[in-house]
């Protein structure tokens, strides 16, 4: 399995479809009222959090997403929405805009969601533009177009299981033995302390598992640590307590595990209360009556006991399943879909109108999307823009900056001759 940590991926949503200015026709009626239908909505794109997956891989092979657009309308017959494309990614992924860095979301939960690229809404047919004055609108709205976003991804893998144990009692090898793959994790700001992380398969599953060197080899050692490796455990579902069976100054496996419990629970109440495992390291090194004396002496804390050696790999599969489960029951427990329905580009109704070279430019996303989706070979169509425009104030205020017939006037990508409206 590859670990890509960072990506840089295009989301383009689809464009709605375009409206239909018709009329109805009947067997003796010369023409009918207008019933133009108006085009579907083009597919959004949402990203997706889901806890099985675990690389950003999928965006290495593919760097561009689109959506299909709304269908344009036939006659009365509305156009069709187009389908929504649901990219799915792993808890822990963030979404940058990849054009100023600026953060959009931290995909942190699993199951949460968000539409990160709306589809563009279906242009409304003629039949919406009727009214009692004007009573057969021959034009029909264009459909909205999509959003576009060049977007940088980055995982941010969160440890389910820490590991915590005396120094030597084997975490960094059993680590590295269990891992089927090493993330890189340069965005840790601590570069000497940074925890190490690896991915462990079992069966179809993975979990992620974390070293936190330094958190108790450090207060053991009276260094003061602060509270900032406490973000790395944050989230470690399950801790795993890692015992030397056969420590090379003779200490007693037993007092050793307590006093590195002892030492947690001062350091972290909250950390001390998440559900332990403990693996029983370095059976290679000794003999099973030995170690069923330390198990029977462990029984008293109530928690269950792997007799492992890391060197070897021996008893590891039964080790990785235990852990498996224990993360897996408390993220059902935990798992509260989180649906964030907000939409990224809403369309700012704000608008300004500049003087530059040409003449004129009316600057606004929303007011630009209008003029987009206005059918700009229809008389009637350009009429209604006028009015509208009117009404939002966008005429009076050129009037105010000495718009005359003739000055050109750009709007988007449009341009018009002032004296057409
Ligand atoms: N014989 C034996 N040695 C082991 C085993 N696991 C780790 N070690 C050795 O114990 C020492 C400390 O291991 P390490 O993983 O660095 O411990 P840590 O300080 O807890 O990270 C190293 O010399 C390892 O090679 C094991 O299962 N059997
Ligand atoms: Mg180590």
């Amino acid at each position: 399995m590859a670990f890509i940590d960072e990506a840089e991926v295009n989301f383009i949503s689809g464009r709605g479809g375009d409206g239909a200015a018709t009329f109805h026709r009947e067997k003796h009626v010369p023409r009918g009222g207008p019933n133009g239908a108006d085009g579907g909505r083009g597919g959004n794109i949402t990203l997706l959090a889901d806890r099985n997956k675990r690389t950003l891989y999928d965006f290495k092979l593919r760097a561009e997403y689109k959506a299909d657009d709304g269908s344009k309308a036939v006659g009365n017959k509305a156009g069709k929405d187009a389908k929504d494309i649901v990219i799915r990614v792993p808890v822990g992924t963030i979404l940058y805009d990849a054009e100023d860095d600026e953060q959009i979301i931290d995909l942190a939960v699993d199951k949460m969601q968000y539409v990160i690229c709306r589809g563009g809404r279906g242009g409304r047919g003629n039949l919406y533009y009727t009214n009692s004055v004007r009573q057969s609108p021959s034009f029909a709205q264009r459909g909205a177009p999509g959003d576009n976003l060049n977007a940088r991804l980055e995982l941010k893998l969160m440890a389910d299981v820490g590991l915590i144990g005396l120094p030597n009692a084997g975490k960094s090898t059993l680590l590295s033995v269990m891992s089927a793959a090493k993330p890189k994790i340069a965005d840790y700001p601590f570069t000497t302390l940074a925890p190490q992380l690896g991915v462990v398969a079992i069966g179809d599953h993975t979990f992620v598992m974390a070293d936190l060197p330094g958190l108790i080899e450090g207060a053991s050692e009276g260094i003061g640590l602060g509270h900032q490796f406490l973000r790395h455990a944050e989230r470690n579902k399950v801790l795993l307590h890692v015992i030397d069976a056969y420590p090379i100054d003779d200490s007693d496996p037993v007092d050793n595990f307590r006093m590195i419990e002892e030492e947690l629970k001062q350091y972290s109440e909250e950390l001390y209360n998440r559900p332990r495992i403990i693996a029983l390291n370095k059976s290679d090194m000794g003999i099973p009556e030995a170690e069923e004396d330390i198990i029977e002496r462990l029984g008293q804390f109530g928690v269950p006991v792997f007799v492992i050696s890391a060197a070897t790999s021996q008893g590891l599969d039964p080790l990785k399943w235990a852990l498996w489960k224990c993360v897996e029951e408390i993220s059902a427990e935990e798992e509260i879909p989180i649906i964030v329905p907000t939409y990224r580009n809403d369309e700012g109704s704000a608008w300004d109108v500049e003087v530059i070279e040409e003449g004129y430019r009316v600057v606004g996303k929303r007011i630009e999307r209008l003029v987009e989706m206005t059918n700009l070979g229809n008389r009637d169509a350009i009429h209604f823009l006028y009015r509208k425009m009117r009404r939002i104030g966008v005429i009076e205020k050129l009037e105010e900056m000495g718009a005359e017939p003739g000055d050109t006037v750009l709007i988007g990508a449009f341009d018009f001759q002032y004296e057409e409206w």
